[in-house]
């Protein structure tokens, strides 16, 4: 199962990883079970020492895009660094194949599934987690951390969607869920408005230039990408994102203003990691413990990286955003470096969802693939319930309590990140309802142990959902029965009804056996009725 994982420009002990692997072989054949909670957190033995904690999110990145994921075509010397010194999962799984349900289940340890508006939102959709909503951020400043917001964001801003006064300190942020410091994008960058807001308000204000937003109409006289495309001097669309012009690119909605508080696409990486650092620097300066939830916009649409990734990468601008999101691993990585806090600070890299090649610019992605697969052995990908579309790559690293250079086959969700990080953090209790879905496995996520959670529950962006065992997957029936989606090619896996794939067989979904196992099948889909 390993075998496809390149390990060879990392300082790691294979010898370590392999053992660790063969046992972590053998729990993938474990029953289907639906136990209670785990009994991982036991004897955690991180309570006397409490990291800081770097909770850095790629945007749409997949399984197979970087190195030590196996890729080949594409670089990624310091994330596979970071991989050689730490814990490194081939079975981790975010909670949806989008981004907005997918954060949703990352902040508040509640699936998706349970709450109505948490699909993809719009840039001007208001807070989509309830500010009275007990999420990891408030878990942690209650423990004593501070705690930050930066990047990419897309969980809504404000009290009342398309009400915002973009000109004005908003009403509710993420500073109503915990976040003492934020400077996010309010959705992505494919999205209006295109700038950033710092602690509420939006981020280098031009009054000059008064901020409007919608997504229904065009404000008079503002070109778009589809009446002028003769301004779009940087990427034109494939589908869709042809509304309001920024920096040559058009977008999904219509703005107006923004003047010199308006995002340069090439400069949003530096921004984000530059932001990152100036928080932690301070918090260290004050000696504060502190928790970054970190989201790039890379790989996220419209790929537009520095210039100095420009033509490095045979697959294009993909490839250069991949390489840029490495680039911005590094800049954290020697920060920490440079602070001295390294080797007190627990970094989780993961992807919010699975990658997708095409998302709605020319941007040359899929005829400069060549063989590189961006979702690895898995199938299908983004807004899909096949395997790729949440099975994302992920990896820790704590120095001194995770091993060095470990691969682990243990089933993750990233609904767990709450309780696994308030037991890191030493929060001992919590207000009654808060992260109902999220499990404490402690000693898996730090390597410790190859104990996998019973099954991990994922949301395709028509809401259905799948169910995984460290054996089975299992897809319920879709909403969507297209087999593709036609715009971006990805087979949607739900089209069947339902499906069962015995994953030690195949990790390619292609074998559905729901015929010959009709009792996992029912147990499966039995699970999933009484979540
Ligand atoms: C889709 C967009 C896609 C991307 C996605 C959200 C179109 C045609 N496609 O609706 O480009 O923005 O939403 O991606 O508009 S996510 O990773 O933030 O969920
Ligand atoms: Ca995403």
């Amino acid at each position: 199962m390993v075998e496809s994982v390149n390990f060879a420009s990392m300082k790691s002990n294979p010898a370590k990883s392999l053992a660790l692997t063969a046992a972590a072989l053998v729990a993938l054949s474990a029953p289907v079970v639906a136990s209670a909670a785990s009994s991982a957190a036991d004897d955690t033995a991180t309570s006397s020492k409490r990291p800081n904690v770097i909770l850095l999110v790629a945007d749409d990145l997949g399984y197979g895009d970087m190195s030590c994921y196996g890729a080949h075509r594409v670089n990624t010397p310091r994330v596979d660094s970071i991989a050689s010194q730490g814990v490194m999962f081939t079975n981790a799984h975010a909670c949806a194949s989008t981004s907005t349900p997918s954060r949703y289940s990352l902040l508040t340890g509640e699936y998706c599934f349970r709450k109505p508006n948490t699909n993809i939102a719009d840039g001007d959709a208001a807070l989509i987690i309830p500010a009275d909503t007990y999420t990891v951020a408030d878990m942690m400043h209650d423990a004593g951390y501070r705690t930050a917001a930066i990047g990419k964001w897309h969980l809504g801003l404000g009290s009342e969607g398309g009400k915002q006064d973009w000109n004005k300190p908003l009403d509710v942020t993420p500073a109503d869920i915990g976040f003492d410091h934020h400077y996010i994008m309010a959705a992505t960058a494919d999205r209006v408005p295109c700038v950033f807001f710092e602690d509420g308000q939006v981020a280098n204000y031009d009054p000059s230039a008064p901020i409007e937003v919608s997504y229904r109409k065009n404000f008079p006289g503002e070109p778009t990408g589809k009446d002028n495309p003769e301004l779009l001097t940087k990427l034109h669309p494939s589908h869709g994102h042809d509304m309001s012009i920024v920096n040559g690119i058009s977008r999904i909605g219509y703005m107006k203003g923004g003047g010199k508080a308006l995002w340069r696409d090439e400069d949003i990486a530096d921004s984000i990691a530059s932001h990152a650092i100036d928080f932690m620097a301070g918090a260290v300066a004050d000696g504060e413990p502190f928790f970054i939830y970190l989201c790039t916009n890379d790989v996220h649409v419209p790929r537009y990286p520095h210039e100095r990734f420009r033509g490095l990468s045979p697959m294009g601008l993909r490839g250069e955003a991949i390489m840029q999101f490495d680039y911005t691993v590094g800049l954290i990585d020697d920060a920490l470096d440079s602070l001295g806090i390294a080797d007190n600070t627990m970094l989780i890299i993961t992807s919010d969802n699975g990658p997708v090649v095409d998302d709605g610019y020319r941007d040359g992605a899929p005829g400069l693939l060549g063989d590189h697969r961006p979702g690895g052995p898995w199938r299908g990908g983004k807004y899909g319930s096949f395997e790729a579309g949440t099975a994302v790559p992920m990896i820790v690293r704590w120095p001194g309590i995770t091993p060095e250079g470990k691969v682990s086959d243990a089933l993750v969700s990233q609904i767990d990140n709450f309780a696994v990080l308030a037991e890191i953090a030493g929060a001992e209790t919590h207000p009654a309802g808060a992260a109902p879905d999220s499990k404490p496995y402690v000693q898996t996520w730090t390597g410790r142990s190859d104990e996998s959670r019973d099954y991990a529950v994922a949301m395709a962006a028509d809401r259905s959902l799948t169910l995984r065992t460290p054996r089975w997957k299992y897809i319920a029936p879709g909403r969507d029965k297209r087999a593709v989606e036609p715009n971006t090619g990805i087979e949607l896996g739900h089209d069947y009804a339902p499906a069962l794939f015995d994953m030690n067989e195949s990790r390619f979904e292609e074998n559905n056996v729901i015929s010959s196992n009709p009792d996992v099948a029912e147990q499966m889909r039995t699970i999933l009725e009484n979540l």
